[in-house]
């Protein structure tokens, strides 16, 4: 009866998209450091299809609940010129992600907002990952990340890939957002 219960069980989440996670920003700023530091195992490396550009997916655990993620080709804009951006531009609209995460260099972060500013309006729920703090510090400078947060409306965890700081912050933003509602995980 119990193995019954717990196969029916595992049915049921067969047929449910696992929560899907985005990893997406401009080329060189921490992206596939994130994603192993998401992942760790489980990794498959694959062109994305018609195009000879990788795109990695991997899955994350948190909590006892896997999600999947995806390591975007570097982007400027969601208007495509290269390649790369017209692969991430396809995988955000095609893939429809549950969440992305676009992480951004601190140092730079003026240069990058814009393209937080699209990602937001696309509709898709978006977490800003503000990487390199290391750097911003070591440069003397700082980010009062609640009012950042607050202006763009939209969570926002600063990390350091290199270290893993702030990585397990993320996972439970993460957790919160997509595993916490039931809801969200469904959409298709
Ligand atoms: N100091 C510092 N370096 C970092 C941090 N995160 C990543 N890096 C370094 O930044 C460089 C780029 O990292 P990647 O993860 O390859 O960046 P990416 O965004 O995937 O780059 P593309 O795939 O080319 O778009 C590497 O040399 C990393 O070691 C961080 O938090 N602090
Ligand atoms: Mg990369």
């Amino acid at each position: 009866m119990a193995t019954e219960t717990k196969r029916q069980g595992r049915a049921q989440r067969g047929t449910r998209r696992k929560p899907t996670v985005l990893i997406a920003g401009n080329p060189n700023v921490g992206k596939s450091m994130l994603f192993h530091k998401l992942t760790g195992r489980y990794v498959t490396v694959s062109n994305y299809p018609g195009t000879t550009v990788e795109v990695l997916r991997g899955q994350m655990r948190w909590r006892g609940q896997e999600f999947e993620v995806i390591d975007a080709p570097g982007m400027y804009s969601l208007i495509p010129i290269t390649e790369e951006e017209r692969v991430a531009r396809r995988i955000l609209l095609h893939d429809k992600p549950d969440l992305v995460l676009h992480v951004i260099d601190a140092k730079n972060l003026a240069r990058m907002l814009p393209l937080t500013a699209q990602l937001i309006e696309m509709g898709i729920p978006v977490v800003v990952v503000l990487n390199m703090m290391d750097e911003l510090e070591r440069a003397g400078l700082s980010i009062q990340v609640e009012a950042l947060q607050q202006q763009l409306g939209v969570p926002v965890v600063p990390t350091v890939c290199l270290t893993g700081q702030g990585i397990n912050n993320l996972k439970e933003l993460i957790y919160e957002r997509l595993a916490a509602n039931p809801d969200l995980s469904a959409r298709d």
